[in-house]
C-alpha cells in the first residue's frame, strides 16, 4: 500500500500476530486478569508482554491498571512501549472491588493519557476486578468491549496504519538525527576538546620547561660562585695565619702547604659544581651533562724571600749597633762590679753583644719573611678566586648550552607527536563533517517522501484535520492515495 508513495516502503516490519496483550506495571493485576480473560473469551488467545517478541504486534493490548492510584509516568511510559504497533488499546482499571473510588481514578487515568498523545484521546477505560477479595469477577464490560471491536474489521486496518506510523515516525527521527549529526556531536566535542588541551599543552610545558631551565642556570651561576668565593675567602685567613705563626723551621714547607691547599680547593669547587649541575639536569628531567677534564691548578709563582741588598746591610748595621751598644753596656757593668775582671768583661761584653746582634738579624729576617708570605697568599688567593670564578661561569654556560639543545631536541619530537594526534584528530572531524553532510543529503532526499507517507498515514488514522496540527503544516493533498489502503 505504501509502495506508491516509495517503492521502498514494503511492509511495516512487523509481524502481525491475531493475541490480545495483556500488560501493565508490577502488581497491577494483569496475571489474574489474563486468567479470567481466557476463561470467558476461550476462543481469543491471551498473552501477557515476555510472550511477544520484539517485532510482534499484538491485535489489541490491554493495559491493566491498578485502581489504587492514578497513572504514573513510567506506567505511560510501558504503555507507549507496548502499543508502539497496535491501534486497538484498552484501559482496565483493575480491582475496583477493593477500590471505591476506582471511578474518579479512571477518569484520571483517561485524563492522563489522553493528555499525552492524541492517539490516546480515543483509548476506551473500563474497571474490573478479575480477582475480587469477595464476590463475582466483574469483567463485562472489558470482555463487551473486546467482543465487539475485535471483531471490527476497521480494527485490522487500523492497526496497520499504526504500525505504519511507528515505524515511519522512527525512520524520519533516524534521518534526522543522522542528518543533524547529534550522535556524532558528543564525539566531535569530546575531539575538539582534545585538540584544544594538546595545543594548549604543548604552550604551556615548552615556557614551563624554558623558565625552569633559566631558572635552574642563573642559580647554578649565582650558588656557585658564591660558593667558590667562600672557599677562597675561608682558606685565605686559614693560610694567613699559618703564616703569621711561621717558625723559622716551617717556613721552607709552607710554600708546599699554600700548593696543596690550593689544588684541594680547586678540587672541591669543581666537584662542587658537577654535582650541582647534575642535580639542576636531574629537576629538569634531563641526562646528567658530561663532565669536562678538570683545569690544573692556577700558576701561583713562588714567594721572593731573598731580602733587597740594602735592607740586609742595614738590618745588619742597626743589628751590630745595638749588639755593640749592649756590648759596652755589659763590659763596664762588670768592670764597675769587678775591677779586676776587666778582661772578662770585655769578652762576655763581646759576647752578649754578638749573641743579640744574631737574634736581632734572625728575627729581623722572619719577621719579613712572614709579611712576604703573607703578601704571597694574598696574591695567590686572588689569582685562585678568578681562576674559579671564570671556571664556575664556562662550566655553567657550557651545561646551559648543552641543556637547552637537549630540551629543543626533545620538544623536537613532543612536537612531533602532538602534531601527529592533532592531525589524527583532524581526519577525524573532517570525516565526521563529511558523514553528517552525506547524512543531511541522504535526510533531505528520503524525508519528504517519509513525510509525506506519514501524512497518509495519520489522515487515515486521525483525519486531515488532525494530522495538520500533527504535522505543524507538513501536510500534502493526499487524499487520491486514500484508495491504496
Ligand atoms: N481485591 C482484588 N485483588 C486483586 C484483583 N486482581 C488481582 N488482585 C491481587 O493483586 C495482587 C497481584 O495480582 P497479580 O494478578 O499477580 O498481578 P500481576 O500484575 O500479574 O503481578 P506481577 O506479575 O507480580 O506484577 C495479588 O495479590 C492478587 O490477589 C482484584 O480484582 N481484586
Ligand atoms: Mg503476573
Amino acid at each position: 500500500m505504501m509502495v506508491g508513495i516509495d517503492p521502498a516502503l514494503t511492509s511495516p516490519g512487523v509481524h502481525s500476530r491475531d493475541v490480545v496483550l495483556v500488560a501493565g506495571p508490577w502488581l497491577s493485576g494483569t496475571t489474574s486478569l489474563i486468567a479470567a480473560l481466557r476463561d470467558l473469551l476461550p476462543d481469543q488467545t491471551f498473552v501477557e508482554a515476555d510472550e511477544l517478541g520484539p517485532a510482534d504486534a499484538p491485535a489489541a493490548v490491554v493495559f491493566a491498571v491498578s485502581a489504587i492510584a492514578p497513572l504514573t509516568e513510567s506506567d505511560c511510559a510501558l504503555l507507549d512501549l507496548m502499543g508502539t504497533h497496535t491501534d486497538l488499546i484498552v484501559g482496565a482499571v483493575t480491582k475496583i472491588d477493593a477500590h471505591r473510588n476506582w471511578r474518579d481514578v479512571l477518569a484520571a487515568d483517561r485524563a492522563v493519557l489522553a493528555q499525552r498523545a492524541p492517539r490516546y484521546e480515543h483509548v476506551q477505560w473500563v474497571g474490573v476486578a478479575a480477582a475480587p477479595d469477595l464476590g463475582e469477577p466483574r469483567l463485562d464490560e472489558l470482555v463487551g468491549v473486546l467482543r465487539q471491536r475485535l471483531t471490527d474489521p476497521d480494527v485490522a486496518r487500523r492497526n496497520r496504519l499504526r504500525a505504519w506510523e511507528a515505524r515511519l515516525e522512527t525512520a524520519i527521527r533516524r534521518y534526522q538525527t543522522d542528518g543533524e549529526g547529534s550522535d556524532r556531536a558528543a564525539r566531535v566535542t569530546a575531539l575538539r576538546k582534545t585538540r584544544e588541551d594538546i595545543v594548549r599543552g604543548r604552550r604551556l610545558a615548552k615556557s614551563e620547561r624554558t623558565i625552569s631551565l633559566r631558572s635552574q642556570v642563573q642559580q647554578a651561576r649565582l650558588q656557585l660562585s658564591h660558593f667558590a668565593r667562600n672557599r677562597c675567602t675561608s682558606v685565605r685567613s686559614e693560610l694567613q695565619e699559618d703564616a703569621a705563626q711561621l717558625s723559622r723551621r716551617g717556613r721552607s714547607g709552607f710554600e708546599a702547604q699554600v700548593r696543596a691547599r690550593v689544588a684541594a680547593v680547586v678540587d672541591e669547587v669543581e666537584e662542587g659544581i658537577t654535582a650541582h649541575l647534575r642535580d639542576a639536569a636531574a629537576e629538569l628531567t634531563l641526562p646528567a651533562p658530561p663532565v669536562p677534564a678538570p683545569i690544573p691548578p692556577p700558576d701561583i709563582g713562588t714567594p721572593t724571600l731573598n731580602s733587597r741588598r740594602l735592607e740586609t746591610q742595614l738590618t745588619m748595621i742597626l743589628g751590630a749597633g745595638f749588639g755593640l751598644g749592649v756590648a759596652l753596656a755589659v763590659t763596664r757593668l762588670f768592670s764597675g762590679l769587678v775591677p779586676g775582671l776587666t778582661i772578662a768583661g770585655l769578652a762576655a761584653g763581646g759576647l752578649v753583644g754578638l749573641a743579640l746582634t744574631v737574634w736581632v738579624v734572625g728575627i729581623r729576617g722572619l719577621l719579613r719573611d712572614r709579611a712576604a708570605l703573607d703578601r704571597w697568599v694574598s696574591d695567590v688567593m686572588t689569582a685562585l678566586r678568578a681562576a674559579l670564578e671564570e671556571r664556575v661561569a664556562s662550566r655553567v654556560l657550557a651545561v646551559e648550552t648543552a641543556l637547552t639543545s637537549e630540551l629543543a631536541a626533545r620538544d623536537d619530537v613532543e612536537s612531533a607527536t602532538a602534531a601527529d594526534r592533532i592531525a589524527e584528530i583532524d581526519a577525524e572531524l573532517r570525516q565526521h563533517a563529511v558523514d553528517t553532510a552525506r547524512a543531511a543529503g541522504v535526510r533531505d532526499r528520503r524525508l519528504p517522501t517519509l513525510r509525506r507517507a506519514l501524512d497518509t498515514v495519520r489522515t487515515e488514522l486521525y483525519g486531515a484535520e488532525r494530522t495538520e496540527i500533527e504535522n505543524c503544516g507538513l501536510t500534502e493533498s493526499i487524499n487520491n492515495r486514500r484508495s491504496e489502503f
